[in-house]
């Protein structure tokens, strides 16, 4: 079984394209890892990036899907208009179901984009996604709303399930994750670790519900399962959410 990362580089390895096959393969499953963009960064600092261009992010997907099909892929920062309407182009194209992290800031902080991508998401890509999976500051970009409390973060989720499937995770919110699919709203409490280790999460996070897709789960499960995978590695990661021992 194979999956696919569509993502930039962190070369610490705890975000990004490194950190989503990690992900991948500590669940038990292949995966690809197509890049968007290099960074220099560690997890306090994002120093620099390096785009990759839009018609090279399709060149690579166009040589990997030509060798063997996914069903399953995970795209996290795209950085740019041009690459957002490509992977949307290339999602129909090949019929892929996509787990769309909607990356534009870096944990440390530091723009991971070009410009504001709210708009390009919503848009172009977030139509054709099967999931999203925003963290609150990401939902309240993409819904133009504040979310203070669970019952905003429900507002919210219900303005993306127009789109797409929804998962607005919880970190920032006491531990409450927001599942919205078909328009069906469940809370998750996940318990929150007291920790300085937390670059990274959202990239493992929705790799980890690729993965568990890919291995037959249905939606809430594999959100289940990737709440306990990610709350495991956060505990026992030494830098960061480093894959430790699960
Ligand atoms: O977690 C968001 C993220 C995604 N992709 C890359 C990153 C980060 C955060 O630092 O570096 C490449």
């Amino acid at each position: 079984m194979i999956v696919m990362s569509i993502a930039g580089v962190d070369p610490s390895a705890g975000a990004g394209v490194f950190a989503d096959i990690k992900t991948f393969q500590a669940i038990g499953v292949y995966g690809y890892g197509v890049i968007t963009a290099l960074t220099s960064q560690n997890p306090n600092k994002v120093y620099s990036i390096k785009a990759i261009e839009s018609e090279y992010v399709e060149e690579q997907i166009d040589a990997v899907l030509d060798f063997h099909d996914v069903e399953f892929i995970k795209t996290g920062m795209l950085y740019s208009t041009d690459t957002i309407k490509t992977i949307a182009k290339k999602i129909k194209e090949y019929d892929l179901k996509a787990i769309v992290d909607p990356v534009m800031i870096a944990t440390a902080g530091g723009n991971l984009a070009k410009d504001d991508l709210s708009h390009d998401l919503n848009k172009y890509l977030l139509p054709k996604a099967y999931l999203t999976t925003p963290n609150i500051s990401e939902a309240e970009k993409l819904t133009n709303m504040e979310i203070k409390n669970v019952d905003d973060a429900v507002i919210s989720s219900k303005i993306l399930a127009k789109k797409c499937n929804t998962l607005i995770t919880g970190g920032h919110l006491d531990g409450l994750n927001t599942l919205n699919i078909d328009n069906n709203v469940s809370i998750y409490k996940q318990k929150l670790l007291k920790t300085d280790n937390l670059h990274g999460t959202g990239c493992n996070l929705s790799s980890a519900i690729t993965a568990y897709l890919a291995k037959g789960n249905d939606l809430e499960k594999a959100c289940r399962n990737s709440f306990d995978y990610v709350y495991k590695s956060i505990k026992n990661g030494k830098y960061g959410t480093l894959i430790a021992d699960l």
